[in-house]
C-alpha cells in the first residue's frame, strides 16, 4: 500500500488529522491497534477549548456538539469552605465546551466512510521504518497477514504508549518528566450534576472535581494514593468522600447513583522534544502528557494537529518543507505553556505527601489571593479557555 501520510493511532488526534488532510485532498491512511468500540469505551476528557471546537466547525462535524454540548461561562475553585468563581466569559470573552472525548471521537469516527478517510482497525505489531529517509514505511499485521504501508511522511498519534515516539533514537531527543504521587479515581453516573459549572476542590482530605457530560450524566473525581485499588472504593465510599471534599454548598446538591464507569488514572507531566525527527512528526499524547487538572490533554492534541495539518498542506500543495521543519518549535511553544498551567493548577489543588503545614498554608493563601484578585483570576481564565494557536 502507498499513501502520502501514514497516521498511527485513531484516537482524537489521528482522526482529526486524517479528516483535515482529506478535506485538503491529501492522501492518508490511519492505522489503529484497537477496534472502534474499544476506542469509544475509554472515558477521558470532558472540556473542549476553542481550538478543538474550531477544528470540528472547520470540518463541518460540529452539529451534534453544538446541539448536545454545554457551553460554560465559568468554573469554580473550592478550598473546602467556599467556592471561588472564575468568570471565564467575563474575563476573557470566551467559553469552554463541555462535550465528552467519547462523543467527539464518535463524531469523527462516524464521518470516516462518508469522507473517504481510510482507517484500518486492529492493525497489530505496527512498526515504523526508515524514518530518517524521505521514503519511510510502516509494517503491521492485519487478520494475520503481513502488510506494508509506504508514505512520504508518518505522523505518530498513538498516545503515550504507542510505537512512534519509541522509534526516535534516544540520542535525538530529550524527555522531561514529573510523575505525581497520586492518581484520579473517576466515577461516571447517570445523575444530574451537583452544580451547573465545574468545581475543582482542594480539601484537607485531598482533591475533588465535580464535572459532567450532560444535564443527566455526571463525572466526578477524587485523588487517591497510587497504591489504591478500585475494589477498595465501592460507590458509597466515593460519594461520601466527594460530599466532604467538595464542601457543604456543593454537597447539598449531589445526587448519588450507581457507577456506570469507575477507573483510576495516574497523573504525569511529560514532554518529548523535538516533536519531529526526519519524516516522523508526533502529535498529542505520543509527545506529551499533562495531568488532567487543567483539562488540557485533548486540547493540546488538537493544537498539535492544527499545526501539523498546516505544515503538511504547505508541504504537499506548495512543495514548501519549511512548515514541517518548523513544526516542533511551533507546537512545543504552546505545549510548554499548557504544561506549566496544568502543573501549577495540580500543585495548587492537591495535597502532596511531602507537604507540611507550611505548604498547606501557601495553598490556602494562594486560593485566598485568587479569590480577591481580578488579575489572578484573569490569568487562570485565559489559560483555562486556551492560549491562542
Ligand atoms: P489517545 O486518545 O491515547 O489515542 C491514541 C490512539 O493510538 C492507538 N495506539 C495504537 N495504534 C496502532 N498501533 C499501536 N501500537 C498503538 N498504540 C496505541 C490507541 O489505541 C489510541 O486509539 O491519544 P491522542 O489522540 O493524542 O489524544 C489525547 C487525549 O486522549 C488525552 O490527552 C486526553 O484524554 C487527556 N484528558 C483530558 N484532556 C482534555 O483536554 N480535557 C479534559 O478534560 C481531560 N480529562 C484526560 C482527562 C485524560 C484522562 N485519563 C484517563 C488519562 C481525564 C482523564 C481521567
Ligand atoms: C472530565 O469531565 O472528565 C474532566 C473535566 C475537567 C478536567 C478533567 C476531566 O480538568
Amino acid at each position: 500500500m502507498q499513501t502520502q501520510v501514514a497516521i498511527i493511532g485513531a484516537g482524537p488526534a489521528g482522526l482529526l488529522l486524517g479528516h483535515l488532510l482529506r478535506a485538503e485532498g491529501i492522501e492518508c491512511v490511519v492505522l489503529e491497534r484497537q477496534t472502534g468500540p474499544y476506542v469509544l469505551s475509554r472515558i477521558r476528557a470532558g472540556v473542549l477549548e476553542q481550538v478543538t471546537v474550531g477544528l470540528m466547525e472547520r470540518l463541518g462535524l460540529d452539529a451534534r456538539m453544538k446541539a448536545e454540548g454545554l457551553a460554560h461561562d465559568g468554573f469554580h475553585l473550592a478550598d473546602g469552605k467556599r467556592l471561588i468563581r472564575i468568570d471565564i466569559a467575563g474575563l476573557t470573552g470566551k467559553q469552554v465546551m463541555v462535550y465528552g472525548q467519547t462523543e467527539l471521537t464518535r463524531d469523527l469516527m462516524e464521518a470516516t466512510a462518508g469522507r473517504g478517510l481510510e482507517v484500518i482497525h486492529e492493525a497489530a505489531d505496527v512498526a515504523l521504518h526508515d524514518i530518517e529517509s524521505d521514503a519511510p514505511f510502516v509494517t503491521f499485521r492485519k487478520d494475520g497477514a503481513a502488510c506494508r504501508l509506504d508514505a512520504r511522511l508518518i505522523v505518530g498519534c498513538d498516545g503515550f504508549h504507542g510505537p512512534s515516539r519509541k522509534a526516535i533514537p534516544a540520542s535525538a531527543g530529550r524527555e522531561y518528566e514529573r510523575v505525581y504521587p497520586f492518581g484520579w479515581l473517576g466515577i461516571l453516573a447517570d445523575v444530574p450534576p451537583c452544580n451547573h459549572e465545574l468545581i475543582y476542590a482542594n480539601h484537607e482530605r485531598g482533591f475533588a472535581l465535580a464535572s459532567m457530560r450532560s444535564h443527566a450524566r455526571s463525572r466526578y473525581y477524587v485523588d487517591v494514593p497510587l497504591a489504591e485499588r478500585i475494589e477498595d472504593w465501592p460507590d458509597d465510599r466515593i460519594w461520601d468522600e466527594l460530599a466532604i471534599r467538595l464542601g457543604p454548598e456543593a454537597a447539598a446538591h449531589i445526587t448519588r447513583g450507581p457507577a456506570i464507569e469507575k477507573s483510576i488514572a495516574p497523573l504525569r507531566s511529560y514532554v518529548f522534544a523535538p516533536m519531529r525527527h526526519g519524516s516522523l512528526m508526533l502529535c498529542g499524547d505520543s509527545a506529551h502528557i499533562v495531568p488532567p487538572t487543567g483539562a488540557k490533554g485533548l486540547n493540546l492534541a488538537a493544537s498539535d494537529v492544527h499545526y501539523a495539518a498546516e505544515a503538511l498542506v504547505r508541504f504537499f500543495k506548495a512543495k514548501d518543507p519549511d512548515g514541517i521543519s518548523g513544526y516542533s518549535d511551533k507546537a512545543l511553544a504552546r505545549v510548554w505553556k499548557s504544561e506549566r498551567f496544568s502543573w501549577s493548577l495540580t500543585r495548587l489543588m492537591h495535597r502532596f505527601p511531602e507537604d507540611g503545614a507550611f505548604e498547606r498554608a501557601m495553598q490556602v493563601a494562594e486560593l485566598d489571593y485568587i479569590a480577591g484578585s481580578r488579575a489572578a483570576q484573569t490569568s487562570i481564565a485565559e489559560n483555562y479557555v486556551g492560549l491562542p494557536v
